[in-house]
């Protein structure tokens, strides 16, 4: 059997104890998603989404009229989001969230967070 050293063990050890925090840090970061939204031919696409709370989600306007992407429950707002431009919100409350557009009634979507 081989004889490994004390300082040995110490030296390989260290670099994966120092690691862990950062490591835990990454995780949490990554749990947090960006999605995409467009709006193209007074529709959001995609029509229903599930995300999870504390993602983000980004609303692009592909039309030429202005839209908004407005929770009915008041969870989220992107305001008025013109022609080419994106607005990027934050979900932060669980449930399913139904949205639409505050010019155009018949422009409706849903957003789940769990
Ligand atoms: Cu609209």
């Amino acid at each position: 059997m081989p004889n490994i050293s004390r300082r040995h063990v110490i030296a390989t050890a260290l670099p994966a104890i120092a690691a862990l925090p950062l490591l835990a840090i990454s995780a949490r970061r990554a749990r947090a998603a960006t999605h995409r939204v467009e709006i193209k031919g007074f529709a959001f696409s995609p029509a229903s989404l599930n995300v999870a709370v504390g993602d983000s989600v980004v609303f692009t306007n592909r039309d030429s009229a202005p839209h908004t992407a407005t929770a009915l429950d008041g969870s989220f707002d992107t305001g008025t989001i013109r022609r080419n431009k994106a607005v990027q919100v934050t979900i932060s409350a669980a449930g399913t969230h139904g949205y639409r557009c505050k010019f155009h009634a018949a422009m409706k979507a849903t957003l789940t967070a769990g």
